[in-house]
């Protein structure tokens, strides 16, 4: 009777263990899972062991360390194991952060001359390990490619984050500095293990109340959170703030009163936080205040911040700017404002430019900004958020995306990743379990960090690695899964935007097709200032005869963008009867690109359903779920522009292509109010 009582009992712990173990795979501990490595004949880590001084950071490293090779190794240290050193040195001028990792006779060392460079070096062998690679056979030498590698949040102090699309706010503001919630570790851990190493931590939208001393309070929590892991807080400042909370009349950069409060504030501020980072700055951009409501320069704005922060922090300054009142084309306004502002910024300011002169869209030719200001620190800003992607329930791998911007050649000082300094990410992580809203973005997260820290990694390795650790390092498992990745944004392309075509989603939360809008106040609000189709013909004239963006690219740069028929209508407008390079016309080509993304889509959904024999159930499942709404919506992306195109262009669709679903005022009557992000 005993027996069979203790059995019971027996039962029911082993299948409470396995419910835990099933339900721990829920996403939280993202690519950091450290899942057992299978191959006992392998030579296993010994004890981790620090040589140098200890400080909170290399703690940390050697506790990351033993703690994920305990996970990656679960029968412990038995028999013949090599011990790991942290080795703290002081070596050759290296950057911050750099590391090596090799071979020696008293085991496998870890050296860098930086607390941080041992943190990323920790991170980096587990990351190997993780992948299933030998011990033995790991030798990396890295340094990373730029100094400040950051997140940009667009959160609010009220927990709603601006384009967010898992959750609300990681900042609990309500409760900080009082309670500062365990997830800010694990969230500072997981940008250490990538390299991040700076974090903007509100809306560039910005409320000047995160200013005021109780948010500078709160502030400092997170920063005294973040320090260990290597990462420095930095503030978005609304630059209206003196008059905001400062009881001035004015926010005048050249006026006295004015550079005394912010130089004030910012003493303040490092008085709190004494590595406090600095201001990220959009001004004068979509109704935000600026120094140009007092008649001043972007540069009169910026270096008046730049000195209050002085040699502390820097100033990053967004060239996202395009006027109301502005009748040139919005692809150029950027660089009208900014590229003769070159050589005139203060030296501790970055401006920090969009991927593409609109606006994060699915597919943009790079900023003609990059290689323009070579007297300018600039920042590459990347939308890790999928805004203008389908959210968080469409799977698009960004890494070829970001790839495409670095690798472009400026044709004036190399690539862009050659002409900046500096690059920033608009965050994708929310309060939701697995922290990005889907599983797969978190490896837009993992693709953004490894791409600051290295711009020439290709997207198939980050894929690879990001997979490996996330779900399965099994061969067969990986052979689906990275192809399956790599071509998903290209059939997000497809499916919304082909051939050069931009902003033609939902006005306002930009979800779903509305390339029909044509009523709002601001002409560049509306999709038909995008794609300018009527009776003849389809896309932005930008050439000599238009608007002539063209021509703030170097002119061999012009010549080859012109040429790249995936940004036809984005430098042209062409009749429908178009000649392709492939022989079809315009209107043969646009119904076959639609159907192809959707046909992408298909094929992920089947590419994922065998997948299920290597992940668990629990994430197999949502990401099966999500790539049926995927497929759904793909379809409905292509039906409604179809139906719209055939509408003002006056054409049948061509033979061979079903007919869209429904009429298209059906499209047109879809009303989406609750969509998130807004
Ligand atoms: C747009 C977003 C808007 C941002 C803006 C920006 O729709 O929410 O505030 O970019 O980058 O794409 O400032």
């Amino acid at each position: 009777m005993v027996i069979a009582r203790l059995c019971a009992l027996l039962l029911i712990c082993v299948s409470l263990c396995t419910v835990s173990a099933a339900r721990a795979e829920d996403g939280y501990r993202l690519w950091l899972r450290n899942a057992p490595v299978a191959d006992a004949a392998q030579q296993r880590p010994g004890q981790v062991v620090l040589v140098g001084i200890e400080s909170p950071t290399m703690i940390l490293a050697r506790d990351e360390l033993s703690r994920g090779l305990a996970e990656l190794f679960p029968g412990g240290a038995t028999g013949r194991t090599t011990p790991i050193l942290l080795r703290r040195v002081i070596g050759p001028q290296m950057r911050e952060g750099a590391f090596t990792i090799a071979s020696m006779d008293q085991g496998v060392a870890i050296t860098a001359n930086s607390d941080t460079g041992l943190l990323y070096g920790a991170f980096a062998l587990l990351r190997e390990l993780g992948q299933g690679k030998a011990l033995a056979s790991i030798r990396l030498d890295e340094a990373p490619a730029y100094d400040l590698r950051m997140l940009n949040h667009w959160d609010n102090p009220d927990g709603h984050v601006e384009r967010g699309y898992a959750g609300r706010s990681i900042f609990d503001w309500w409760h900080l500095p009082g309670h500062v919630d365990a997830r800010m570790t694990d969230y500072a851990r997981a940008n250490a293990s990538i390299g991040i190493n700076g974090v903007v931590i509100n809306n560039v939208n910005a409320r000047a109340t995160m200013l005021e001393p109780r948010y500078i309070a709160k502030a400092k929590a997170l920063a005294d959170t973040f320090r260990p892991w290597g990462i420095r807080l930095y503030l978005s400042a609304r630059f209206s703030a003196p008059r905001d909370i400062g009881g001035l009349k004015t926010a005048d950069p050249l006026d006295p009163a004015v550079r005394a409060w912010w130089k004030a504030k910012a003493d303040e501020l490092y008085s709190a936080i004494p590595d406090f980072g600095g201001f990220l700055v959009k001004a004068n951009s979509e109704g935000q205040p600026g120094p140009q409501d007092y008649g001043r320069s972007h540069a009169n704005g910026a270096n008046m911040l730049a000195e209050a922060i002085g040699n502390r922090g820097v100033v990053i300054w967004r060239a996202f700017v395009y006027a109301a009142e502005n009748d040139e084309d919005r692809a150029k306004q950027a660089f009208t404002e900014f590229q003769p502002l070159d050589g005139k910024f203060a030296s501790n300011v970055v401006v920090q430019v969009k991927n593409g002169p609109i606006d994060f869209q699915p597919r943009e030719p790079f900023h003609p900004l990059f290689g323009a200001m070579p007297k300018t620190r600039l920042s590459l800003e990347l939308q890790i958020t999928k805004e203008y992607l389908g959210f968080a329930s469409h799977l698009a791998f960004l890494a070829p995306l970001f790839e495409e911007v670095l690798d472009a050649d400026t044709g004036r000082s190399g690539t862009v990743a050659d002409t900046v300094s500096v690059i920033a990410g608009v965050a994708n992580t929310g309060s939701d379990r697995n922290w990005t809203g889907s599983h797969f973005d978190q490896a837009n997260w993992y693709a953004f960090g490894r791409l600051a820290w290295n711009p020439k990694l290709p997207s198939k390795q980050i894929a690879s690695e990001w997979a490996a650790q996330t779900f399965s390092r099994d061969p067969a498992f990986l052979n689906a899964v990275v192809p399956m990745m790599l071509a998903s944004r290209d059939a997000v392309v497809d499916y919304m935007t082909p051939l050069g075509l931009a902003h033609v989603m939902g006005t306002g939360h930009h979800y779903g097709p509305a390339p029909w809008v044509a009523d709002l106040d601001r002409p560049e609000w509306n999709p038909v200032y995008y794609h300018r189709a009527d009776r003849d013909g389809i896309g932005f004239d930008r050439t000599a005869t238009g608007s002539d963006a063209l021509a703030q690219y170097a002119p061999a740069v012009a010549k080859r963008l012109l040429a790249d028929e995936a940004l036809l209508l984005w430098f042209c407008h062409v009749p429908w009867d178009h000649r392709l390079t492939n022989g079809s016309t315009l209107w043969e080509e646009l119904p076959r690109r639609y159907d192809r993304g959707v046909a992408t889509v298909a094929r992920m959904g089947t590419t994922w359903a065998g997948l299920a024999p290597y992940v668990d159930q629990q994430r197999h499942r949502a990401v099966a779920d999500f790539l049926t709404i995927q497929a759904d919506e793909a379809r409905w992306w292509r039906d409604a522009s179809l139906a719209y195109w055939s509408s003002v262009s006056g054409r049948a669709l061509p033979a061979g292509h079903e007919a869209p679903a429904h009429p298209l005022a059906w499209y047109q009557a879809q009303r989406f109010p609750e969509a998130p992000g807004q």
